[in-house]
Protein backbone atom coordinates (compact mmCIF):
# COMPACT_ATOMS: atom_id res chain seq x y z
CA UNK A 1 0.00 0.00 0.00
CA UNK A 2 3.14 2.38 0.94
CA UNK A 3 4.06 1.82 -2.40
CA UNK A 4 0.87 3.38 -4.01
CA UNK A 5 1.26 6.19 -2.37
CA UNK A 6 4.90 6.71 -3.56
CA UNK A 7 4.82 7.56 -6.93
CA UNK A 8 5.74 11.01 -7.70
CA UNK A 9 3.04 13.95 -6.88
CA UNK A 10 2.29 17.56 -7.02
CA UNK A 11 4.20 19.22 -3.75
CA UNK A 12 2.00 21.64 -1.83
CA UNK A 13 0.58 20.55 1.04
CA UNK A 14 -2.88 20.92 0.46
CA UNK A 15 -2.47 19.05 -3.09
CA UNK A 16 -0.49 16.32 -1.01
CA UNK A 17 -3.16 16.33 1.22
CA UNK A 18 -5.77 15.79 -1.03
CA UNK A 19 -3.81 12.91 -3.47
CA UNK A 20 -3.01 11.69 -0.07
CA UNK A 21 -7.19 11.01 0.74
CA UNK A 22 -7.85 10.41 -3.15
CA UNK A 23 -5.57 7.70 -2.76
CA UNK A 24 -6.91 6.00 0.54
CA UNK A 25 -10.65 6.16 -1.15
CA UNK A 26 -8.72 3.75 -3.73
CA UNK A 27 -7.19 1.76 -1.58
CA UNK A 28 -10.19 0.93 1.01
CA UNK A 29 -12.58 0.27 -2.03
CA UNK A 30 -10.69 -2.21 -4.25
CA UNK A 31 -11.70 -5.57 -3.68
CA UNK A 32 -8.48 -7.91 -5.18
CA UNK A 33 -9.57 -7.53 -8.44
CA UNK A 34 -11.37 -4.24 -9.21
CA UNK A 35 -12.65 -1.11 -7.10
CA UNK A 36 -16.47 -1.08 -6.33
CA UNK A 37 -17.75 2.79 -6.99
CA UNK A 38 -19.04 2.95 -3.09
CA UNK A 39 -18.16 0.18 -0.65
CA UNK A 40 -22.00 1.11 0.72
CA UNK A 41 -24.56 2.15 -2.13
CA UNK A 42 -22.76 0.04 -5.38
CA UNK A 43 -21.12 -3.07 -4.02
CA UNK A 44 -20.02 -4.81 -7.30
CA UNK A 45 -17.95 -3.76 -10.35
CA UNK A 46 -19.72 -0.86 -12.72
CA UNK A 47 -18.92 -0.18 -16.31
CA UNK A 48 -18.04 3.37 -17.09
CA UNK A 49 -16.90 3.46 -13.27
CA UNK A 50 -14.06 1.23 -13.75
CA UNK A 51 -12.66 3.25 -16.94
CA UNK A 52 -12.86 6.25 -14.82
CA UNK A 53 -11.45 4.64 -12.27
CA UNK A 54 -8.30 3.44 -14.02
CA UNK A 55 -7.70 6.76 -15.48
CA UNK A 56 -6.69 7.94 -11.77
CA UNK A 57 -5.35 4.36 -10.72
CA UNK A 58 -2.76 5.06 -13.23
CA UNK A 59 -1.08 7.25 -11.10
CA UNK A 60 -0.63 5.42 -8.39
CA UNK A 61 0.20 1.91 -9.88
CA UNK A 62 0.01 1.19 -13.33
CA UNK A 63 -0.18 -2.46 -13.18
CA UNK A 64 -3.68 -1.98 -10.87
CA UNK A 65 -5.27 0.47 -13.08
CA UNK A 66 -4.58 -2.27 -15.90
CA UNK A 67 -5.96 -4.98 -13.60
CA UNK A 68 -9.46 -2.56 -12.96
CA UNK A 69 -9.90 -2.65 -17.07
CA UNK A 70 -9.21 -6.49 -17.86
CA UNK A 71 -10.95 -7.75 -14.89
CA UNK A 72 -13.85 -5.78 -16.49
CA UNK A 73 -13.34 -7.16 -20.16
CA UNK A 74 -13.14 -10.33 -18.44
CA UNK A 75 -17.44 -10.51 -18.24
CA UNK A 76 -17.70 -9.10 -21.83
CA UNK A 77 -20.13 -11.30 -23.63
CA UNK A 78 -19.42 -13.14 -26.61
CA UNK A 79 -21.35 -10.64 -28.91
CA UNK A 80 -19.05 -8.31 -27.46
CA UNK A 81 -21.05 -5.84 -25.22
CA UNK A 82 -19.17 -4.87 -21.93
CA UNK A 83 -22.05 -5.46 -19.24
CA UNK A 84 -23.21 -2.59 -17.23
CA UNK A 85 -22.30 -4.32 -13.37
CA UNK A 86 -20.18 -7.66 -12.78
CA UNK A 87 -21.32 -8.96 -9.84
CA UNK A 88 -19.16 -10.19 -7.23
CA UNK A 89 -20.31 -13.71 -6.31
CA UNK A 90 -19.39 -12.86 -2.50
CA UNK A 91 -21.46 -10.09 -1.83
CA UNK A 92 -25.24 -10.92 -0.80
CA UNK A 93 -28.10 -10.45 -3.23
CA UNK A 94 -30.05 -8.46 -0.87
CA UNK A 95 -26.91 -5.65 -0.85
CA UNK A 96 -28.03 -4.24 -3.97
CA UNK A 97 -31.07 -4.10 -6.44
CA UNK A 98 -31.73 -5.46 -9.40
CA UNK A 99 -29.35 -8.66 -8.24
CA UNK A 100 -28.16 -11.61 -10.27
CA UNK A 101 -31.36 -13.44 -9.55
CA UNK A 102 -33.36 -10.85 -11.24
CA UNK A 103 -30.75 -10.08 -14.48
CA UNK A 104 -30.41 -14.21 -14.93
CA UNK A 105 -27.62 -13.46 -17.47
CA UNK A 106 -25.67 -16.46 -17.54
CA UNK A 107 -29.23 -18.24 -18.20
CA UNK A 108 -31.32 -15.78 -20.67
CA UNK A 109 -28.08 -14.35 -21.77
CA UNK A 110 -26.31 -17.81 -22.66
CA UNK A 111 -27.58 -17.76 -26.28
CA UNK A 112 -26.19 -14.39 -27.55
CA UNK A 113 -22.97 -15.65 -25.29
CA UNK A 114 -23.24 -14.14 -21.53
CA UNK A 115 -20.59 -15.38 -19.63
CA UNK A 116 -22.00 -19.09 -17.68
CA UNK A 117 -18.92 -18.53 -15.22
CA UNK A 118 -20.09 -15.32 -13.39
CA UNK A 119 -22.72 -12.94 -13.46
CA UNK A 120 -23.49 -9.71 -15.05
CA UNK A 121 -26.52 -7.05 -16.07
CA UNK A 122 -27.72 -7.07 -19.33
CA UNK A 123 -27.55 -3.60 -20.54
CA UNK A 124 -24.14 -1.89 -21.01
CA UNK A 125 -23.11 2.23 -19.92
CA UNK A 126 -21.17 4.38 -22.22
CA UNK A 127 -17.71 3.17 -23.67
CA UNK A 128 -14.74 5.53 -22.05
CA UNK A 129 -12.84 2.04 -21.34
CA UNK A 130 -10.78 2.79 -25.07
CA UNK A 131 -9.93 6.05 -23.79
CA UNK A 132 -8.88 5.03 -20.33
CA UNK A 133 -6.98 1.91 -21.36
CA UNK A 134 -5.09 4.31 -23.84
CA UNK A 135 -4.58 6.77 -21.19
CA UNK A 136 -3.06 3.72 -18.91
CA UNK A 137 -0.96 2.68 -21.72
CA UNK A 138 0.70 5.93 -21.72
CA UNK A 139 1.46 6.62 -18.24
CA UNK A 140 3.76 3.80 -18.39
CA UNK A 141 3.96 2.78 -21.94
CA UNK A 142 7.06 0.51 -21.32
CA UNK A 143 5.20 -1.16 -18.99
CA UNK A 144 2.50 -1.75 -21.19
CA UNK A 145 4.51 -3.33 -23.88
CA UNK A 146 6.18 -5.76 -21.36
CA UNK A 147 3.01 -6.82 -20.41
CA UNK A 148 1.29 -6.70 -23.80
CA UNK A 149 -1.47 -4.70 -22.33
CA UNK A 150 -2.76 -3.40 -25.49
CA UNK A 151 -2.45 -6.42 -27.46
CA UNK A 152 -4.08 -7.86 -25.43
CA UNK A 153 -7.54 -4.78 -24.78
CA UNK A 154 -7.36 -4.13 -28.50
CA UNK A 155 -9.16 -6.76 -30.12
CA UNK A 156 -11.40 -6.74 -27.02
CA UNK A 157 -12.59 -3.10 -27.43
CA UNK A 158 -12.79 -3.47 -31.11
CA UNK A 159 -15.42 -6.22 -29.98
CA UNK A 160 -16.95 -4.15 -27.71
CA UNK A 161 -17.49 -0.89 -30.64
CA UNK A 162 -18.49 -3.31 -33.21
CA UNK A 163 -20.98 -4.70 -30.69
CA UNK A 164 -22.42 -0.85 -30.66
CA UNK A 165 -22.46 -0.64 -34.74
CA UNK A 166 -24.07 -3.79 -35.28
CA UNK A 167 -26.78 -3.91 -32.76
CA UNK A 168 -27.13 -0.23 -31.51
CA UNK A 169 -27.64 1.93 -34.44
CA UNK A 170 -31.22 1.86 -33.83
CA UNK A 171 -32.26 4.99 -35.78
CA UNK A 172 -32.07 6.64 -39.09
CA UNK A 173 -27.99 6.70 -39.18
CA UNK A 174 -25.13 5.66 -37.67
CA UNK A 175 -25.53 7.38 -34.03
CA UNK A 176 -25.84 4.92 -31.78
CA UNK A 177 -29.04 4.25 -29.29
CA UNK A 178 -29.33 3.74 -25.24
CA UNK A 179 -32.26 1.62 -24.77
CA UNK A 180 -32.63 1.64 -20.78
CA UNK A 181 -32.12 4.96 -18.76
CA UNK A 182 -29.21 2.98 -16.92
CA UNK A 183 -27.46 2.47 -19.80
CA UNK A 184 -26.07 6.66 -20.20
CA UNK A 185 -25.34 6.44 -16.69
CA UNK A 186 -27.56 9.35 -15.88
CA UNK A 187 -30.25 7.30 -14.78
CA UNK A 188 -33.08 9.66 -13.75
CA UNK A 189 -32.36 12.73 -16.13
CA UNK A 190 -35.42 14.65 -16.99
CA UNK A 191 -34.16 13.48 -20.35
CA UNK A 192 -35.75 10.77 -20.61
CA UNK A 193 -39.30 11.45 -18.94
CA UNK A 194 -41.19 11.99 -22.19
CA UNK A 195 -40.02 8.73 -23.40
CA UNK A 196 -40.40 7.04 -20.45
CA UNK A 197 -43.86 7.93 -20.38
CA UNK A 198 -44.73 5.38 -22.40
CA UNK A 199 -43.03 2.96 -20.76
CA UNK A 200 -45.77 1.28 -18.27
CA UNK A 201 -44.14 0.99 -14.20
CA UNK A 202 -43.74 -2.53 -12.95
CA UNK A 203 -46.11 -2.58 -9.77
CA UNK A 204 -44.27 -1.44 -6.45
CA UNK A 205 -44.24 -5.02 -4.83
CA UNK A 206 -42.69 -6.72 -8.22
CA UNK A 207 -39.36 -5.55 -6.73
CA UNK A 208 -37.28 -4.51 -3.38
CA UNK A 209 -35.06 -1.55 -3.91
CA UNK A 210 -31.60 -1.84 -2.15
CA UNK A 211 -30.64 1.42 -2.57
CA UNK A 212 -32.72 3.38 0.15
CA UNK A 213 -30.77 1.71 2.66
CA UNK A 214 -27.99 3.78 2.38
CA UNK A 215 -29.39 6.39 0.14
CA UNK A 216 -31.97 9.07 1.03
CA UNK A 217 -35.23 8.97 -0.80
CA UNK A 218 -35.00 12.77 -1.53
CA UNK A 219 -31.80 12.14 -3.57
CA UNK A 220 -32.60 9.23 -5.16
CA UNK A 221 -35.06 8.22 -8.14
CA UNK A 222 -38.65 7.78 -7.10
CA UNK A 223 -40.61 4.11 -6.75
CA UNK A 224 -42.35 5.47 -10.32
CA UNK A 225 -39.15 5.73 -11.95
CA UNK A 226 -37.75 2.74 -10.38
CA UNK A 227 -40.85 0.78 -11.92
CA UNK A 228 -40.28 1.40 -15.01
CA UNK A 229 -36.69 0.39 -15.08
CA UNK A 230 -37.38 -2.69 -13.97
CA UNK A 231 -40.29 -2.98 -16.83
CA UNK A 232 -37.62 -2.26 -19.46
CA UNK A 233 -35.07 -4.66 -17.96
CA UNK A 234 -37.49 -7.43 -17.66
CA UNK A 235 -38.89 -6.71 -21.37
CA UNK A 236 -34.92 -7.01 -22.53
CA UNK A 237 -33.83 -9.89 -20.55
CA UNK A 238 -37.46 -11.97 -21.38
CA UNK A 239 -36.60 -11.01 -25.51
CA UNK A 240 -32.66 -13.10 -24.25
CA UNK A 241 -31.01 -9.48 -24.28
CA UNK A 242 -31.14 -9.75 -28.21
CA UNK A 243 -31.54 -6.91 -29.94
CA UNK A 244 -32.84 -7.98 -32.93
CA UNK A 245 -35.75 -9.27 -31.37
CA UNK A 246 -35.85 -7.16 -27.92
CA UNK A 247 -39.11 -4.34 -28.22
CA UNK A 248 -36.67 -1.61 -27.39
CA UNK A 249 -39.63 0.87 -25.93
CA UNK A 250 -36.79 3.12 -24.32
CA UNK A 251 -34.62 4.20 -27.65
CA UNK A 252 -32.60 7.32 -27.38
CA UNK A 253 -30.09 8.68 -29.10
CA UNK A 254 -27.28 10.32 -26.39
CA UNK A 255 -24.84 13.11 -27.07
CA UNK A 256 -22.67 12.06 -24.28
CA UNK A 257 -22.78 8.48 -24.92
CA UNK A 258 -22.35 9.42 -28.69
CA UNK A 259 -19.17 11.66 -27.79
CA UNK A 260 -17.57 9.28 -25.72
CA UNK A 261 -17.63 6.44 -28.47
CA UNK A 262 -16.13 9.07 -30.68
CA UNK A 263 -13.29 10.13 -28.51
CA UNK A 264 -13.05 6.04 -27.87
CA UNK A 265 -12.67 5.18 -31.96
CA UNK A 266 -10.05 7.71 -32.29
CA UNK A 267 -8.51 5.96 -28.71
CA UNK A 268 -8.74 2.65 -31.04
CA UNK A 269 -7.07 4.23 -33.81
CA UNK A 270 -4.04 5.25 -31.80
CA UNK A 271 -3.46 1.57 -30.28
CA UNK A 272 -3.76 0.28 -33.59
CA UNK A 273 -1.26 2.83 -34.98
CA UNK A 274 1.16 1.66 -32.39
CA UNK A 275 0.50 -2.36 -32.61
CA UNK A 276 1.02 -1.75 -36.07
CA UNK A 277 -1.85 -2.81 -37.16
CA UNK A 278 -3.86 -1.13 -40.42
CA UNK A 279 -5.83 1.51 -39.16
CA UNK A 280 -9.29 0.05 -39.13
CA UNK A 281 -12.52 1.97 -39.45
CA UNK A 282 -11.72 3.46 -36.31
CA UNK A 283 -11.00 7.14 -37.40
CA UNK A 284 -13.87 7.31 -40.37
CA UNK A 285 -16.24 5.94 -37.78
CA UNK A 286 -15.18 8.88 -35.86
CA UNK A 287 -15.74 11.44 -38.41
CA UNK A 288 -18.80 9.87 -39.58
CA UNK A 289 -20.28 9.92 -35.79
CA UNK A 290 -19.19 13.15 -35.43
CA UNK A 291 -21.14 14.44 -38.85
CA UNK A 292 -24.37 12.86 -37.51
CA UNK A 293 -24.07 14.02 -33.68
CA UNK A 294 -23.93 17.64 -35.61
CA UNK A 295 -26.85 16.58 -38.05
CA UNK A 296 -29.36 14.94 -35.68
CA UNK A 297 -28.56 16.43 -32.26
CA UNK A 298 -27.07 19.83 -32.62
CA UNK A 299 -29.56 22.61 -32.20
CA UNK A 300 -28.06 25.81 -32.93
CA UNK A 301 -30.75 28.33 -31.67
CA UNK A 302 -30.14 26.63 -28.13
CA UNK A 303 -26.48 26.47 -28.53
CA UNK A 304 -26.23 22.98 -27.06
CA UNK A 305 -26.66 19.47 -28.25
CA UNK A 306 -30.05 17.65 -27.56
CA UNK A 307 -31.35 13.50 -27.11
CA UNK A 308 -33.51 12.39 -29.75
CA UNK A 309 -36.18 10.06 -28.75
CA UNK A 310 -36.17 7.64 -31.49
CA UNK A 311 -39.78 6.79 -30.89
CA UNK A 312 -41.16 9.99 -32.86
CA UNK A 313 -37.88 11.05 -33.64
CA UNK A 314 -38.12 14.39 -32.06
CA UNK A 315 -35.25 16.34 -30.05
CA UNK A 316 -36.36 16.40 -26.54
CA UNK A 317 -36.22 20.17 -25.50
CA UNK A 318 -34.32 19.84 -22.50
CA UNK A 319 -30.75 21.11 -21.86
CA UNK A 320 -28.71 18.48 -20.15
CA UNK A 321 -25.42 18.13 -18.97
CA UNK A 322 -24.97 15.62 -21.54
CA UNK A 323 -25.64 17.95 -24.14
CA UNK A 324 -22.30 20.09 -23.50
CA UNK A 325 -20.19 16.83 -23.13
CA UNK A 326 -19.28 16.58 -27.14
CA UNK A 327 -16.88 19.57 -26.38
CA UNK A 328 -15.04 16.45 -25.73
CA UNK A 329 -13.81 15.52 -29.49
CA UNK A 330 -11.34 17.01 -30.79
CA UNK A 331 -12.55 17.80 -34.68
CA UNK A 332 -15.51 19.85 -32.99
CA UNK A 333 -15.88 22.77 -35.23
CA UNK A 334 -14.76 25.96 -33.41
CA UNK A 335 -18.04 27.88 -33.45
CA UNK A 336 -19.77 24.86 -32.23
CA UNK A 337 -17.25 24.95 -29.07
CA UNK A 338 -17.44 28.42 -28.72
CA UNK A 339 -21.66 28.45 -28.38
CA UNK A 340 -21.04 25.49 -25.74
CA UNK A 341 -18.52 27.76 -23.49
CA UNK A 342 -21.19 30.26 -23.63
CA UNK A 343 -23.94 27.96 -22.64
CA UNK A 344 -21.74 26.38 -19.81
CA UNK A 345 -21.19 29.94 -18.23
CA UNK A 346 -24.40 31.31 -19.36
CA UNK A 347 -27.92 30.97 -16.68
CA UNK A 348 -28.66 27.48 -17.62
CA UNK A 349 -25.22 25.98 -16.32
CA UNK A 350 -23.32 28.57 -13.99
CA UNK A 351 -24.14 27.52 -10.45
CA UNK A 352 -23.68 29.82 -7.61
CA UNK A 353 -22.33 27.33 -5.08
CA UNK A 354 -19.95 25.53 -7.22
CA UNK A 355 -17.44 25.34 -10.48
CA UNK A 356 -18.84 22.05 -11.31
CA UNK A 357 -21.54 21.62 -13.75
CA UNK A 358 -25.12 20.80 -12.91
CA UNK A 359 -26.03 17.62 -14.79
CA UNK A 360 -29.26 19.85 -15.54
CA UNK A 361 -30.77 23.13 -16.72
CA UNK A 362 -30.32 24.92 -13.03
CA UNK A 363 -33.62 27.07 -14.68
CA UNK A 364 -35.55 24.03 -16.59
CA UNK A 365 -38.77 22.95 -15.36
CA UNK A 366 -37.60 19.76 -13.79
CA UNK A 367 -34.89 21.06 -11.79
CA UNK A 368 -34.41 19.31 -8.70
CA UNK A 369 -30.82 20.57 -6.86
CA UNK A 370 -30.62 16.99 -4.48
CA UNK A 371 -32.47 14.85 -6.73
CA UNK A 372 -29.70 12.36 -8.38
CA UNK A 373 -29.12 13.42 -12.12
CA UNK A 374 -31.67 15.84 -12.03
CA UNK A 375 -29.68 19.06 -10.42
CA UNK A 376 -26.78 17.84 -8.81
CA UNK A 377 -23.61 18.48 -9.63
CA UNK A 378 -21.16 15.59 -10.49
CA UNK A 379 -17.95 14.88 -10.58
CA UNK A 380 -17.20 12.70 -13.77
CA UNK A 381 -19.41 14.79 -16.04
CA UNK A 382 -17.06 18.06 -15.17
CA UNK A 383 -14.31 16.05 -15.71
CA UNK A 384 -15.12 14.99 -18.73
CA UNK A 385 -15.85 18.93 -19.70
CA UNK A 386 -13.08 19.92 -18.59
CA UNK A 387 -10.92 17.69 -20.47
CA UNK A 388 -12.63 18.97 -23.76
CA UNK A 389 -12.32 22.62 -22.35
CA UNK A 390 -8.35 21.93 -22.48
CA UNK A 391 -8.69 20.35 -26.06
CA UNK A 392 -10.25 23.47 -27.76
CA UNK A 393 -7.41 25.60 -26.15
CA UNK A 394 -10.12 27.17 -23.47
CA UNK A 395 -7.49 27.18 -20.95
CA UNK A 396 -9.05 29.83 -18.61
CA UNK A 397 -12.46 28.12 -18.17
CA UNK A 398 -10.68 24.86 -17.67
CA UNK A 399 -8.49 26.02 -15.03
CA UNK A 400 -11.31 27.62 -13.15
CA UNK A 401 -13.15 24.15 -13.01
CA UNK A 402 -10.10 22.19 -12.67
CA UNK A 403 -9.79 24.47 -9.24
CA UNK A 404 -13.46 24.30 -8.18
CA UNK A 405 -13.46 20.53 -8.75
CA UNK A 406 -10.47 19.89 -6.34
CA UNK A 407 -11.78 22.49 -3.68
CA UNK A 408 -15.33 20.29 -3.72
CA UNK A 409 -13.72 17.02 -4.08
CA UNK A 410 -11.82 17.50 -1.14
CA UNK A 411 -14.02 19.39 1.14
CA UNK A 412 -17.24 16.47 0.43
CA UNK A 413 -15.29 14.08 1.10
CA UNK A 414 -14.95 12.55 -2.45
CA UNK A 415 -19.25 12.85 -2.29
CA UNK A 416 -20.78 11.01 -5.26
CA UNK A 417 -22.12 14.64 -6.17
CA UNK A 418 -22.89 17.83 -4.73
CA UNK A 419 -25.86 20.22 -4.41
CA UNK A 420 -25.37 23.11 -7.26
CA UNK A 421 -27.47 25.74 -5.10
CA UNK A 422 -25.17 25.45 -1.63
CA UNK A 423 -22.72 22.89 -2.87
CA UNK A 424 -23.54 20.56 0.26
CA UNK A 425 -21.99 17.02 -0.79
CA UNK A 426 -24.90 14.27 -1.17
CA UNK A 427 -25.05 10.80 -2.07
CA UNK A 428 -22.47 8.28 -1.08
CA UNK A 429 -19.19 9.63 0.14
CA UNK A 430 -15.36 8.30 -0.84
CA UNK A 431 -17.05 7.36 -4.35
CA UNK A 432 -14.18 6.09 -6.46
CA UNK A 433 -14.92 7.94 -9.59
CA UNK A 434 -14.55 11.50 -7.61
CA UNK A 435 -11.08 10.10 -5.89
CA UNK A 436 -9.96 8.88 -9.08
CA UNK A 437 -10.66 11.32 -11.42
CA UNK A 438 -9.34 14.07 -7.96
CA UNK A 439 -6.01 12.20 -8.99
CA UNK A 440 -5.94 12.61 -12.19
CA UNK A 441 -6.43 16.40 -12.68
CA UNK A 442 -3.89 16.74 -9.71
CA UNK A 443 -1.33 14.71 -11.33
CA UNK A 444 -2.04 16.12 -14.76
CA UNK A 445 -2.19 19.80 -13.56
CA UNK A 446 -3.45 20.84 -17.35
CA UNK A 447 -1.56 19.08 -19.98
CA UNK A 448 -1.82 19.03 -22.82
CA UNK A 449 -4.41 17.13 -24.42
CA UNK A 450 -4.10 16.88 -28.35
CA UNK A 451 -3.01 13.13 -27.88
CA UNK A 452 -6.63 11.92 -29.19
CA UNK A 453 -6.50 14.51 -31.90
CA UNK A 454 -6.38 12.58 -35.60
C1 LIG B 1 -27.49 2.02 -11.78
C2 LIG B 1 -22.40 3.29 -10.04
C3 LIG B 1 -23.55 3.81 -10.87
C4 LIG B 1 -23.10 4.82 -11.93
C5 LIG B 1 -24.27 5.51 -12.60
C6 LIG B 1 -25.17 6.11 -11.52
C7 LIG B 1 -25.63 5.01 -10.56
C8 LIG B 1 -26.88 2.87 -10.66
C9 LIG B 1 -27.89 3.09 -9.56
O1 LIG B 1 -24.49 4.39 -9.98
O2 LIG B 1 -26.44 4.10 -11.26
O3 LIG B 1 -26.52 1.69 -12.72
O4 LIG B 1 -28.18 2.12 -8.84
O5 LIG B 1 -28.41 4.19 -9.42
O6 LIG B 1 -26.25 6.77 -12.08
O7 LIG B 1 -23.82 6.51 -13.47
O8 LIG B 1 -22.34 4.16 -12.91
O9 LIG B 1 -21.66 4.36 -9.53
Amino acid sequence: MKALLDRPVPTTTAALTLRRGAARVLIDNWTGTSTVPSRTLYPHQWSWDSAFIAIGLRHLSVRRAQQELESLLAAQWADGRIPHIVFNAAVPHDAYFPSPDFWQSSSAGRAIGAPTALETSGIVQPPVHALAAWLVHEADPAESARRGFLHRLYPRLAAWHDYLHARRALGDGALIAVVHPWEPGMDNSPCWDKALQRVEPAPPDAFRRADLNHGHPSDRPTDVDYGRYVRLATDYREAGYDDRTAPHRFAVEDPAFNTLLIVSELALGKMAQELGLANGPHLARADELTRQLIGRLWDDKAGIFRVRDLTDSTLVDESSVTGLIPLMIPQLPNDIADQLCQTLAGPRFNASATQLVPSYDLNGPAFAPHRYWRGPAWFNTSWLIERGLRSHGKHTCAARLRQGFLADAGRSDFAEYIDPSTGAARGARNFSWTAALTLDLLCTDGADTKELSP
